[in-house]
């Protein structure tokens, strides 16, 4: 089963609605292998979001992003990254699909709630940016073999 990246942002954080956001994950039958709370430095961000660093907004993403504390995620299943970015909806919360995290509780491009993902080469990475290998954890989730088939629940996928 594969793994992704999750960070809920600064503006969920403030916004109060954590729980709500993991509540959605856990729910969908997602496992958490790992959570923390952290202040995010901008070396870090600056890496994290080298794709945007031309663009106008870096500056304020950046500002944004080491506001406050993030949470940082990792989730476990069948197709996590693909199935997790579904969840997320597209990255312009005003045009994100109702039903999704950004369409059910975000109006902006920047404050989007949460960042999770693009692909595996990049889910990779950004665990291994994020986490130390003794910050995730292994364990058996118990209800692992009703929110799979047998077949699903053995596939490296
Ligand atoms: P996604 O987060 O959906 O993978 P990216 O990688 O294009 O999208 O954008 C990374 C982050 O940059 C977004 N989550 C958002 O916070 C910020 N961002 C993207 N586009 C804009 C924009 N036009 N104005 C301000 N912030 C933006």
């Amino acid at each position: 089963m594969r793994q992704t990246l999750v960070i809920i942002k600064p503006d969920a954080v403030n916004r109060c609605i954590i729980g709500k956001v993991i509540q959605r994950f856990e729910e969908k039958g997602l496992q958490i292998k790992a959570m923390k709370m952290e202040l995010l430095q901008p070396y870090v961000l600056k890496e994290h979001y080298a794709h945007h660093k031309d663009k106008k907004f870096f500056e304020g993403l950046i500002k944004y992003m080491t506001s406050i504390p993030s949470i940082l995620i990792i989730l476990k299943g069948k197709d996590a990254v693909a199935v997790v970015r579904k969840m997320v909806g597209s990255t312009q919360g005003r045009e994100a699909e109702p039903g999704t995290i950004r369409g059910d509780y975000s109006i902006s491009n920047q404050s989007n709630i949460v960042h999770a993902s693009e692909n595996e080469e990049e889910a990779k990475k950004e665990i291994a940016r994020f986490f130390k290998k003794e910050e995730i954890y292994d364990y058996q989730k118990m209800n692992f073999d009703w929110i799979y088939s047998k077949d699903e629940t053995y596939m490296k996928k």
